[in-house]
């Protein structure tokens, strides 16, 4: 038996079944690459779901994490910490909000959200007790909690689960007249990921969320923008929204504000919208603790100091363009914005897992997403050479 073999039965024979991954057993990453227990080198194209934007062990947010946490790791809210208020400043002075909530996972942050925007609408609004209805798109992915999974339209996700929360009516994903018809008097609130990315990397029609901003602000209804996927760099800019020219309400973040290292998310809003948050009414007993805030306030200092943003805004398109001059028959589209790329196989191809085998044997590591479609979201500090390199690859393992 292989280490890689052993480690795969220890985890099949202990493990909760809710996860197939790629057979690839890791013990190293370092910038855009990791290394498995037998000594191969990847480039990683996944990036932990984008929350790995800065790089694997990124050596700045390292040191960030080692100091703080030989000084002090948690307290809880019952006391306060030296670094929590200098996180809400930043983050607020990055992102343009007036005010923080933070919390641990990005299921969290969606929860927080769906919270405050209720609260805000009996207090604020004015919606009659438990009236509140919040839109969302079908084929969302905001999280696994029973909330979240409650409103998702994935059997996977929902199925055998049940019973959920009431609350939620589901709109298409880009028809702004849909969400229109959808908005009631009681609608509190849209939930919506500026690019679905589990549903695929699916982007909305031009100007889908220019008219979505109008409807909500002429009926009183809180945008809540998900970037806990899309944010931070991701697709070019430091938010998705700022392609659509628009500003959400609420926006989260998670993933990538750790750059990796340890879950931190953030409801951002403006203070009409989480002032409705009273002493005692939410909370967390790791959101906010001195060693997250550290080590998010470096992942948000090199995002900005180490260009990535900019590297994601021009290396992306190249990459793409690289990607859609693959000759091939089995690549059917090829998408994405910044440096979130897909990547769609025509259905007689055999799916996409039989490829992403394919790349991890010749040195990449992607993933499959709905069967036919293959993700590619590097870190945002890959250079020009290594992307020539990986095309190279692609062009192996997709070409005719
Ligand atoms: C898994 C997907 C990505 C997210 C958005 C909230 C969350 C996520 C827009 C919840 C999380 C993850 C979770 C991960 C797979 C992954 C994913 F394929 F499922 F959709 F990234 F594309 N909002 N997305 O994308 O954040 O609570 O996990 O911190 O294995 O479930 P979380």
């Amino acid at each position: 038996m292989t280490r890689t073999e052993e480690l795969i039965a220890l985890e099949a024979s202990l493990g909760a079944h809710n996860y197939q991954p790629l057979d690839v057993a890791l013990v190293r990453g370092e910038g855009v690459f990791v290394y498995d227990v037998e000594g191969k080198r990847y480039l990683d194209c996944l990036s932990a779901y984008s929350a790995v934007n800065q790089g694997h062990c990124h050596p700045r947010i390292l040191a960030a994490m080692v100091e703080q946490a030989g000084k002090l790791t948690l307290t809880s809210r019952a006391f306060r910490n030296d670094q929590l208020g200098l996180f809400y400043r930043e983050i607020a002075e990055l992102t343009g909000s007036h005010k923080v909530l933070p919390m641990n996972t990005g299921a969290e942050a969606v929860e927080s959200a769906i919270k405050a925007v209720r609260k805000w609408g009996y207090e604020v609004k004015g919606v009659e007790k438990d009236k509140a209805e919040i839109i969302v798109c079908a084929n969302n992915f905001h999280g696994r909690t029973i909330g979240i999974v409650g409103f998702s339209t994935d059997p996977d996700a929902r199925g055998g689960f049940g019973p959920f929360a009431p609350g939620f009516k589901v709109v298409p994903f880009g028809d702004a007249e849909a969400f229109e018809r959808a908005i009631t008097g009681n609608t509190v609130a849209f939930l919506v990921e500026p690019i679905q990315g589990e549903a695929g990397v699916i982007i909305p029609p031009e100007g889908y969320f220019k008219r979505v901003r109008e409807l909500c602000t002429q009926h009183n209804v809180m945008l809540i923008l998900d970037e806990i996927q899309t944010g931070l760099g991701r697709t070019g800019k430091l938010l998705a929204e700022q392609h659509e020219g628009i500003e959400a309400d609420v926006t989260l973040l998670g993933k990538a504000l750790s750059g990796g290292f340890y879950p931190v998310s953030a409801v951002l809003s403006n203070s009409e919208v989480l002032g409705v948050l009273k002493p005692g009414q939410h909370g967390s007993t790791f959101g906010g603790n001195p060693l997250a805030c550290a080590v998010a306030r470096m992942a948000m200092k090199v995002l900005i100091e180490e260009g990535m943003i900019e590297n994601a805004a021009q290396l992306g398109p190249y990459f793409l363009e690289g990607l859609a001059g693959i000759r091939s028959n089995h690549v059917k589209a090829v998408r994405g914005r910044g440096l979130m790329l897909a990547v769609d196989l025509h259905p007689e191809a055999g799916g996409a897992r039989p490829f992403c085998y394919k790349l991890r044997d010749k040195g990449i590591l992607a993933k499959d997403t709905h069967t036919d479609t293959i993700r590619i979201a590097p870190p945002l500090i890959i250079t020009k050479d290594q992307i020539d390199d990986a095309l190279a690859v692609f062009d192996t393992v997709l070409g005719i």
